[in-house]
């Protein structure tokens, strides 16, 4: 591997012409990958750049401002693990961490490993060409910067290109319109304001409660009911971050050998095998816990829809329990798809919230949307009167912020021609086409539907530990073979068909963009089995990858 260069070094790279701004690598996104990407790649002794499109670290803790916004993993769990000395010291004071606490945090490790210097705000990376003849890549932004670098790893996010879709009339609305990913820095003010909130996501359903308490009046529209269960948010038990803390390594080894990058109790039992009484305990008690976790009830929860059912149900007679008015419970029953096929949503207080004389629902399966009107939203019944209105109607997922870029592989050939049928990689790691380029929690890995933190550690640190490998052995371009990363899709979409999850029309398939190719993304096979797999494929000398000199 070469000497590192400063990052303003105009030097030439190798065997090309391309003079500029010259460092080992580029990164993408200063969210927590490419954080900790950055500190690794300092470790190393590589030179990096850092482009960050916000005007602040934190990715989506730093975009996601919303009322409400917080973390649905724990916090213990939701956090770096490769400094003991950082999460003995840092002391959480929930058991989710809300938005403003994990953005403190970030900043946090910034400061304590000093990684600002490489970081560059408020630049958008827009074109990304690997060129062949000095096998580097040449980064462009949109404030003009040119740089050449050896590596270019993507830490671009799962969700970080926001959508609002295309209704018609959006532009005529009079009032004021917020999407939840694009939150105002400075405090929002409902008070005696009329407002809509278009969606009933994770992002709605956590904000819900909370602006219904300050508004005079709110109206949810809702086209697919998702199934939520109560958090159960509390000040973070000081016995339990003790405990925790007592043995951090442990509980993180865990977390990484386990199927979705925490550990929740698994009952290795099928649904269909014990008594109705002994199904209803099970939920009971994860009901009564809170958070995630509800899908390891039971050994077939993902995987046979009978068995699937009787949990679907006991979440539809939770919200029958809880919501007063029989016509908006049954109207929030979520019916379309299996349980834990979309993420379970967390919230507090979401379907009280519906027994509140300010808070109307509004099923758009029955009087749809028409058009955003300069006075509110118009629907196939009536035309509801706003002063503002929230989006919170997700993202172009997994795929979305890659495409945004214009990046071209061998022979010029774009991302986005490789990827018209939907996304190939191998491990969601590297793409065949594209040498020296490195996605952090791509599509072909657990990622979205694992804990993010410990995905993105055990990226960063197989990537990290790929780069070392080739200083050691001299080596100047790693590619993945076509055919390695044709037999890994075809594992993904296996290993995903043998499950529930490609029942959903989620973001999960592309579903929820119109247009975009449908094709299950993330790999369903574990966390801790996913990480077996990466990590024999390195010992086997990089197997499926052509490492050149
Ligand atoms: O986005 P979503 P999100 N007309 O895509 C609706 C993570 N996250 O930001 O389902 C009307 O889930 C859409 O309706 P439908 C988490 O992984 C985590 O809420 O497509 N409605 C849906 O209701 C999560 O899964 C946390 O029919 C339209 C909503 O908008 C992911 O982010 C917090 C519409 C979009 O929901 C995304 O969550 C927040 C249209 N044309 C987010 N188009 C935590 O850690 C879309 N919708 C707790």
């Amino acid at each position: 591997m070469h000497q590192p260069q400063h990052p303003g070094a105009h030097v030439r790279g190798r065997g090309g012409s391309s003079t500029g701004h010259v460092v080992d690598a580029v990164i993408v996104g200063a969210g927590f990958a490419g954080l900790y990407m950055l500190h690794c790649l300092r470790g190393l002794g590589l030179s990096a750049r850092v482009f960050e499109a916000g005007g602040g670290i934190g990715g989506t803790w730093y975009w996601n401002r919303y009322p409400g916004a917080r973390c649905d993993v724990e916090s213990m769990d939701y956090s770096y693990s490769f400094c003991d000395e950082l999460q003995q010291e840092w002391r959480w004071t929930e058991r989710y961490a809300s938005q403003p606490e994990i953005l403190r945090y970030v900043e946090h490790i910034a400061d304590r490993f000093d990684l600002r210097r490489d970081i560059q705000l408020e630049t958008r990376v827009t074109a990304a060409r690997f060129d062949e003849r000095a096998s580097r890549w040449q980064i462009e932004t949109d404030r003009g910067d040119q740089v050449s670098a050896r590596f270019c790893i993507m830490a671009t996010g799962c969700l970080s290109s926001a959508q609002i879709p295309a209704f018609p009339g959006l532009e005529s609305f009079a009032g004021t319109t917020y999407q939840t990913s694009h939150w105002p820095h400075s405090e929002v003010d409902f008070t005696g304001q009329r407002v809509g909130v278009i969606g009933t996501g994770s992002s709605a359903i956590q904000s819900i409660p909370i602006i219904a308490r300050q508004v005079a009046s709110l109206v949810v529209f809702q086209r697919t009911p998702n199934f939520s269960a109560p958090a159960r948010n509390g000040a973070l038990d000081p016995e339990f971050e003790r405990r925790v803390k007592a043995d951090y390594a442990a509980f993180r080894q865990q977390a990484r050998e386990s199927r979705v990058g925490f550990v929740v109790p698994a009952n290795a039992e099928s649904a269909l095998a014990v008594s109705a009484e002994v199904r209803q305990r099970e939920y009971e008690m994860r009901w009564q816990r809170g958070g995630l976790g509800f899908a390891a009830a039971f050994a077939d929860l993902l995987t046979r829809q009978e068995a699937n059912d009787t949990a679907a149900e006991f979440f539809r007679a939770k919200i029958r329990a809880t919501v007063r008015d029989a016509a908006v419970a049954e109207a929030l029953l979520p019916k379309d798809f299996p349980l834990g096929t979309k993420r379970i949503c967390v919230d507090t207080d979401y379907y009280e919230t519906f027994n509140r004389d300010n808070v109307t629902l509004v099923d758009l399966r029955s009087e749809p949307l028409e058009a955003i009107t300069p006075r509110g939203v118009q629907t196939e019944a009536t035309e509801y009167e706003l002063d503002s209105i929230v989006f919170a109607t997700g993202f172009d997922a997994m795929t979305g912020a890659l495409l945004n870029i214009d990046i071209r592989g061998r022979g010029g050939s774009t991302l986005g021609d490789k990827w018209v049928d939907g996304p190939r990689s191998y491990l969601g790691i590297a793409i065949a086409g594209f040498p020296n380029l490195f996605t952090i929690t791509g599509p072909g890995s657990p990622s979205v539907i694992s804990n993010m933190m410990v995905s993105i550690e055990q990226h960063v640190d197989w990537i990290a530990d790929c780069l070392s490998h080739m200083r050691e052995a001299n080596l100047y371009t790693i590619e993945v073979t076509t055919q390695a990363e044709d037999s890994w899709v075809a594992h993904v979409n296996e290993v995903a068909n043998a499950t529930l999850y490609p029942l959903a029309k989620s973001w999960y398939t592309g579903a929820n963009i119109p247009g975009k190719p449908r094709i299950f993304m993330p790999y369903v096979g574990g966390v801790g089995a996913y990480r077996k797999t990466c990590d024999e494929i390195a010992a086997k000398n990089y197997e499926g990858f052509k490492l050149t000199g």
